[in-house]
């Protein structure tokens, strides 16, 4: 195993860029001036992005539109196997793929591995799921003389729009979704992340996803509404923060013409409940791994730690001990566990916050980071759980206490701030764990475990409220929200009964 991830490393290592991403439309990359992509790491040239033009991606819209009738028309099982194909290809391009997503998002090994695996996860369930679903229509029951059935069909086309915390897994599974479903789809990747995504457009186009079902338009914000700005647009699918859906939802509401959809995925105050009977050394594992994992850049990751009284002196050394012991640095080297935050402007964001949290709050955990726009983890002591009301996206862990038989209370708190997106027990009651989860209208909860790593078709995953609008990303209930419904309803006792196959030109 050693030798193994001796032998994967250099391989890693090997790997040649430089990279390229620019607008793909109809399968053409467009020119136009470029600016460099710099890794987080060390901010070394990784490769060019020339980003869209709003004048880019109203062609991609048209030329998405110009490719819909085609790929609706084309038969699910043909779409699925595009997807199984691309899977195929993403088990045999690692090296590329574990390669950027170290050097772009500046992921570890094991948390690029995951992603990995998790692009292959999406693209083999929804080429299942898309056969259960498309194939064939849903006969339904209903009285004599009559037959009913359900179609599902695509919309139309579909906005893409991800995040760079999974810029490969999120890109991919959102785009897999939509083409799955019948639609075409102009995706827009995350300015921080468009060199993977460059990478996965092309490889599912060599997949035999047709040139006119699936366009890139690398960019910003004012790319982004342009797409939901066009007149094609048919729906939306979007992961990123809850500030961004809205101006999404309102950007929509704002269009002419039909109510479109909006699948948005967003973020979180993700709480952890520990009461009196929980192991602290299991708690001490889980925190730290939902806290810190990808340096806390995760929807999922656990932002507000919720400890009874009476054990929150040993809980909260326990975790303090696990959590001093993590090594902050280069994520290439295999003995470091969080690597680099994405950006300048997120190491700003949170040394800010975390310089005006400072004095009003009690400091368990902090350090001095390397240099680069690395963090180190942080574990804060606040009042109650209502004090943390913005979602901070880095290694930061916020720790409250609850008095025994207080808990309705925190948790009335945990559910005034209005998230609703993964949340955490730990507790050997059983029934404190269904009584807590029943209380909150969290999407993703976890007992007695770590509170991330959500697993495709297993642990669907996405929230409610500010935290999003469902369906959950990997389950099963997903694809049918980027189709229409056509119910039929036949009546075969009509006199005469039907005559046959006429089509509309005969
Ligand atoms: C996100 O971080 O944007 O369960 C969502 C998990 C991941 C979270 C992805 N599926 O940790």
């Amino acid at each position: 195993d050693g030798v193994a991830v001796g032998g994967l490393i250099a391989a890693l290592a090997q790997v040649a860029g430089p990279f390229t991403a620019a607008p793909i439309i109809d399968g053409r990359e467009e020119p136009g001036r470029t600016r460099s992509v710099a890794s987080p790491i060390d901010g070394a040239h990784l490769g060019h992005v020339t980003e869209a033009e709003t004048a880019s991606a109203t062609r991609a819209m048209d030329a998405a539109a110009g490719g819909f009738a085609g790929w609706s028309a084309t038969p699910a099982e043909t779409r699925a196997a595009c997807l199984d194909r691309a899977a195929d290809a993403v088990e045999e391009q690692r090296e590329t793929l574990l390669h950027l997503l170290q050097a772009e998002a500046g992921k570890t090994l094991d948390d690029a591995l995951a992603e990995w695996r998790e692009t292959i996860d999406f693209l083999r369930y929804y080429a299942a799921e898309g056969r259960r679903l498309f194939a064939e229509p849903l006969s339904l029951p209903g009285p004599a003389g009559e037959t009913n059935s359900l179609t599902l069909r695509g919309r139309g086309v579909f906005a893409a729009i991800s995040p760079w915390n999974f810029p490969l897994a999120i890109f991919t599974g959102q785009v897999a979704a939509a083409l799955m479903a019948g639609n075409t789809v102009v995706a827009k990747p995350a300015p921080q992340t468009p060199l993977i995504a460059a990478h996965a457009v092309r490889l599912l186009q060599q997949a035999g996803v047709p040139n006119d079902a699936l366009h890139l338009v690398p960019g910003g914000p004012e790319v982004g509404a342009a797409l939901i700005a066009h007149p094609a647009l048919a729906g939306v699918v979007f992961t990123g923060s809850t500030a961004t859906a809205r101006t999404i939802n309102q950007a929509l509401a704002a269009r002419a013409g039909a109510i479109l959809p909006l699948i948005a995925e967003t973020g979180g105050i993700n709480a952890m409940i520990v009461d009196a009977t929980a192991l602290p050394e299991q708690v001490a594992d889980d925190v730290v791994s939902s806290a810190f994992r990808s340096a806390g850049q995760r929807c999922s990751a656990l932002r507000l730690l919720l400890v009874q009284e009476d054990v929150a002196d040993t809980m909260i050394a326990a975790i303090v001990g696990a959590a001093a012991e993590l090594r902050v640095g280069d994520p290439r080297d295999l003995a470091t566990d969080l690597g680099p935050v994405i950006d300048a402007a997120a190491k700003t964001r949170l040394d800010h916050y975390i310089a005006q949290i400072r004095p009003q709050a009690r400091l368990h955990l902090a350090g001095t980071a390397p240099s680069g726009h690395y963090v180190m983890p942080h574990i804060i002591e606040i009042g109650r759980a209502g004090d943390l009301r913005e979602e901070v996206f880095g290694p930061v862990l916020h720790v409250a206490r609850y008095k025994a038989g207080s808990l309705t209370d925190a948790l009335q708190e945990i559910r005034r701030g209005g998230y609703g997106l993964t949340l955490g027990i730990h507790s050997r009651i059983e029934a404190l764990a269904v009584e807590v989860a029943a209380a909150l209208p969290h999407g993703n909860v976890y007992v007695n475990r770590n509170m991330i790593g959500a697993v495709v078709g297993s642990q669907p995953f996405g929230g409610s409220g500010l935290s999003g609008t469902g369906p959950k990303a990997g389950g099963p209930h997903y694809l049918a929200r980027f189709a229409i419904e056509r119910t039929l309803t036949i009546n075969t006792a009509a006199a005469g009964g039907t005559i046959g196959l006429i089509t509309l030109e005969g």
